[in-house]
């Protein structure tokens, strides 16, 4: 086997059955031989979507998702896509290839030092030396990525180590000339001497082994003081992050043991949908209020970060249970008064079953409901609101009554996403894709890519920022070749409306957040998908519907519509 089909060999043996990859001549073998084994290999237009695609397919899947990418600008392009899914701790393995071993550091092409420039961004480096540690070194990567607090893994892959030995050994024999001077011969000696190393151990056969990976548990003793404060708590709390959903396939049994606890629940990230669109624990507005009324709060996967005012709208006086696979996090900010350092979702379950059946704080649970209801009331209040264009609460009113129950929906942007984050009801557990903690633009496209080859039956709808649609609409080239039923729905305010608003109040100038009203739907339909554009809210529900009808016939579509200026998102921060 060469070095591309042992690579291949062990994504296989990992589940993986996407590989996500922007060619180049470093990583041939291996695209050839994951396609060899039944991989369906998806090329992009950027690597950083290749990437953000391999980051939704590990969300949704809990299996690593794989990205491979060409040295050099290949791996420097990948860089801000890697910085985010570290910062979401979400465990997806790189590929990255590099110069031949012996040209590195020679001037050769695109040979820079990945590992300087990669390094803080991953929680596990190899740069492999030896065909024979190819296999080994990717395994440790799924493994390490999965491990503790998830991750991006990167492994360094080396042209002459994807190659078979016998072109390898003639590609250097042929380096080393026919000199017959004594500075010639040396060189060939070197060459080979390094070839040999190269191939040293290859020669036995190779048998792909996945890494294991076990679940951090917390101690019994932190679920039942937890238990003993829940049990307590008169104005109980939980607040579910993304990280609680680590076990990706366990999210029916977090859920269920969520509704055992009977503590009304707040959900972010990963998490939001868990409890379907409709719970009666499941509270969706007024977060910061709950928090300061709670005696006991559980944040389960959640840190103390700006989300939650770096812990200020905890009261002081809140018994604090912090449940996560990081020391730090749980303590980030704010000394919690119980930390269960360990998988969230696993903890969850294991202090439903210590508490057992209760009863639940009826006056508490309606009060927080009565709040979610009357802020639901304002937002159809506003929705009614007419304008000249679209009012972007009615067409998320909208989107809600029409997307199908299987819909995933990816937000990539400013205040339209926050504002569909408000409104949008995820259908299901594991139906929100969102940047996460680093807040980055752009990656709608990839995310979308991801969660459509994860769940090949969903309705995935691309909640597209004008301004971020830019960073990946070339990718509507990609949903095309590979059909990748894609409904984009992009928000056109004609502004980077979230920075523009703070700027505009504070510093008196628009530059440089302006946009224009841009034929978006045109760029689609030049790169073979449908394009709809909508000006007026009585256009919105049909077009909607007629988006929704190709998808579901396998076409990619972007539904480009004109946005009123709203006033939905005043007084929100984003710093
Ligand atoms: C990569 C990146 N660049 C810049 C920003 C800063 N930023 C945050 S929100 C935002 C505006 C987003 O505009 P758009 O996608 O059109 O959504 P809108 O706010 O207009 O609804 C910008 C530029 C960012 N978060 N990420």
């Amino acid at each position: 086997m060469n070095g591309g089909e042992r690579l291949a060999a062990v994504l296989a043996v990992h589940g993986v059955r996407s590989l996500f990859t922007l060619c180049g001549g470093h990583i041939s073998p291996l695209l050839v031989a994951a396609k060899a084994r039944g991989l369906r290999v998806v090329d992009v237009r950027d690597e950083a979507s290749a990437v953000f695609a391999a980051d939704a397919t590990a969300r949704l899947t809990g299996v690593p998702g794989v990205a491979a990418v060409t040295a050099g600008p290949g791996v420097t392009n990948a860089i801000t896509a890697l910085k985010n899914a570290q910062l979401a701790q979400s465990p997806l393995v790189l590929i990255g290839g590099a110069a031949p071993t012996a040209l590195q550091g020679r001037g050769a092409l695109q040979d820079i030092d990945q590992q300087a420039l990669v390094a803080p961004h991953v929680k596990f480096l190899r740069r492999v030396r030896r065909v024979a540690d190819l296999g080994p070194a990717l395994s440790e990567a799924f493994a390490a990525a999965r491990d503790g607090v998830p991750g991006p893994a990167f492994v360094e892959c080396p042209v002459d180590l994807l190659y078979d030995e016998a072109s390898i050994r003639q590609w250097y024999a042929e380096a080393g000339g026919r000199g017959k001077g004594l500075s010639d011969r040396l060189l060939r000696w070197v060459l080979e001497r390094h070839t040999r190393r190269l191939f040293a151990g290859a020669q036995r056969p190779f048998v792909a082994r996945a890494g294991e990976s076990g679940v951090p548990r917390a101690p019994d003793g932190a679920v039942a003081r937890a238990a003993r404060a829940l049990a307590r708590a008169e104005r109980p709390l939980c607040v579910v992050g993304s990280q609680a959903l680590a076990q990706a396939t366990n999210a029916a049994r977090l859920a269920d043991a969520l509704e055992r606890l009977g503590v009304p629940v707040y959900l972010s990230g990963m998490a939001r949908g868990l409890l379907g669109r409709e719970h009666p624990l499941h509270m969706r507005h007024a977060r910061r209020d709950a928090l300061r009324q709670s005696d006991c709060v559980l944040l389960a996967g959640v840190a103390c970060d700006f989300r939650l005012d770096y812990g200020r709208h905890v009261r002081r006086a809140a018994k604090l249970v912090a449940a996560n696979r990081s020391a730090r996090d749980a303590r980030l900010n704010r000394t919690p008064s119980i930390a269960a350092i360990g998988d969230a979702g696993e903890f969850i379950e294991r202090l439903a079953e210590k508490l057992g059946e209760r009863a639940q704080r009826t006056e508490w649970v309606s009060e927080l409901r009565a709040r979610d209801e009357e802020r639901e009331a304002d937002i159809d209040a506003r929705a009614a609101r007419e304008g000249e264009h679209v009012n972007p609460v009615a067409l998320f009113r909208a989107l809600d009554a029409i997307a199908a129950d299987d819909a995933l929906f990816v937000a990539d942007g400013g205040d339209f996403v926050a504002t569909a984050s408000y409104i949008l009801r995820p259908r299901s557990p594991l139906s929100w894709l969102d940047p996460g903690v680093f807040g980055t633009l752009g990656v709608g496209a990839g995310f979308a890519l991801g969660a459509a080859l994860a769940r090949p039956s969903a309705e995935v709808w691309l909640v597209w920022g004008d301004g971020a649609s830019g960073f990946g609409l070339a990718e509507f080239d990609s949903f095309v070749r590979h059909r990748i039923p894609v409904i984009a729905v992009v928000g056109n305010d004609a502004s980077w409306a979230q920075i523009a608003r703070d700027q505009e109040r504070l510093l008196g100038d628009d530059v440089g957040t302006t946009l224009a009203r841009t034929a978006y739907h045109e760029v689609a339909r030049g790169f073979g998908a449908e394009g709809f554009e909508v000006k007026h809210l009585r256009e919105l529900e049909w077009t909607l519907r007629r988006a929704r009808d190709a998808a579901a016939a396998g076409r990619p579509v972007l539904v480009n519509v004109w946005l009123d200026k709203t006033d939905f998102r005043e007084g929100s921060i984003s710093m």
